[in-house]
C-alpha cells in the first residue's frame, strides 16, 4: 500500500498516484511542486531497480505514469508570457544513444512555462543534430539531458563537435539529468551543471 505520493510514484500505483495529485490541486499545491514530489518518487523508483526490487518493465510503467501525470499538469504551468518577438530561445535534446525523455520532457515544460521559445529535438540527439539545430534556431541555451553514464562520451562528442564548428561563443551551454555532475559538466567546458529543471531555468534566465 502506497502512503504518501512519492511512495506510489516509486510502486507505481498509478491509481493512488492520479487521486492524490487531484486532492493535492484541490488544496491548492502548485504544480510545480507536485512534479518535485513525483521526481523524487522517480528516483526512489531507479533505487529499486539499482537493488533488484524492481525491474525494466516497471522502469517503463512509471515513465508511462510520469508522463501521464506532466499531460495533467502542464496546462497548469503554461505561461501567460505570449510575447513571442521578446522570447528567448532554447533548444533541448537527450544525448545520443540514451531514450529517456521524462526529465527532458519536464525541463521543457518549466522553460515554456517561464517563456521560453523551446526547441526540442527529441532523444538520441547526436552531435550533428545539435549543430544543425544551432545553426537554424540560433539559440540562446542549449541543454543537454543525460540519464546514463554510458554516454558521457556523446557530451563529449558534443561539444567537441560545437567547438568544431565554430559555434561555442553564440550558445550559453547546460546539461542535467541523473548522469551528469558539476565536475562532469566543468571536465566538458559546459557553463551550468543543472541538478533540476527549476535551477535550470533560474541560470538561464541571468546567464543567456
Ligand atoms: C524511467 C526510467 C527508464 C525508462 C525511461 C522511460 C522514458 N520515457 O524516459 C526506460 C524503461 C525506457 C529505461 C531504460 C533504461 N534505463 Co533507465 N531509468 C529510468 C528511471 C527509473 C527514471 C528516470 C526518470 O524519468 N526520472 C524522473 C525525471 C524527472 O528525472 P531526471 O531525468 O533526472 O530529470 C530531472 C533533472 O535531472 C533535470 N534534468 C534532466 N535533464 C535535464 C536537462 C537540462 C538541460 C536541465 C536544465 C535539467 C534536466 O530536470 C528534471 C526535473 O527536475 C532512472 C532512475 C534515475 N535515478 O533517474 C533509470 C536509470 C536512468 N536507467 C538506467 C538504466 C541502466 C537503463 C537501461 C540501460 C536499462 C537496460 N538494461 O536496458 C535502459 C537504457 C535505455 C537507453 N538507451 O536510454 C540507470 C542508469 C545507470 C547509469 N549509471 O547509467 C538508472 C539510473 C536506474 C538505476 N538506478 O540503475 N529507463
Amino acid at each position: 500500500m502506497s502512503e504518501n505520493l512519492k511512495d506510489a510514484m516509486a510502486n507505481c500505483d498509478e491509481p493512488f498516484v492520479m487521486e492524490k495529485i487531484q486532492e493535492m490541486l484541490d488544496s491548492g499545491i502548485s504544480a510545480e511542486v507536485i512534479v518535485d514530489v513525483c521526481n523524487a518518487g522517480m528516483i526512489a523508483l531507479g533505487e529499486r531497480f539499482d537493488h533488484g526490487d524492481a525491474f525494466i518493465p516497471d522502469l517503463m510503467l512509471g515513465g508511462m505514469i510520469m508522463k501521464k501525470v506532466m499531460l495533467k499538469l502542464q496546462p497548469l504551468m503554461t505561461s501567460e508570457n505570449d510575447n513571442a518577438a521578446s522570447r528567448k530561445t532554447i533548444i533541448i535534446g537527450t544525448v545520443q544513444h540514451d531514450i529517456h525523455d521524462i526529465g527532458k520532457d519536464i525541463t521543457a515544460m518549466v522553460f515554456r512555462s517561464s517563456g521560453f521559445n523551446v526547441i526540442d529535438l527529441g532523444v538520441d540527439v547526436s552531435p550533428e543534430q545539435f549543430i544543425e539545430g544551432i545553426r537554424i534556431h540560433r539559440p540562446h541555451v542549449l541543454g543537454m539531458s543525460l540519464l546514463l553514464t554510458t554516454c558521457y562520451k556523446s557530451v563529449m562528442d558534443t561539444m567537441e563537435a560545437i567547438r568544431n564548428a565554430n559555434l561555442r561563443n553564440s550558445v550559453k551551454i547546460c546539461v542535467g539529468g541523473a548522469a551528469a555532475s558539476e565536475l562532469m559538466a566543468k571536465s566538458a567546458g559546459i557553463d551550468f551543471y543543472a541538478k533540476t529543471a527549476i535551477e535550470g531555468l533560474t541560470w538561464a534566465a541571468v546567464n543567456s
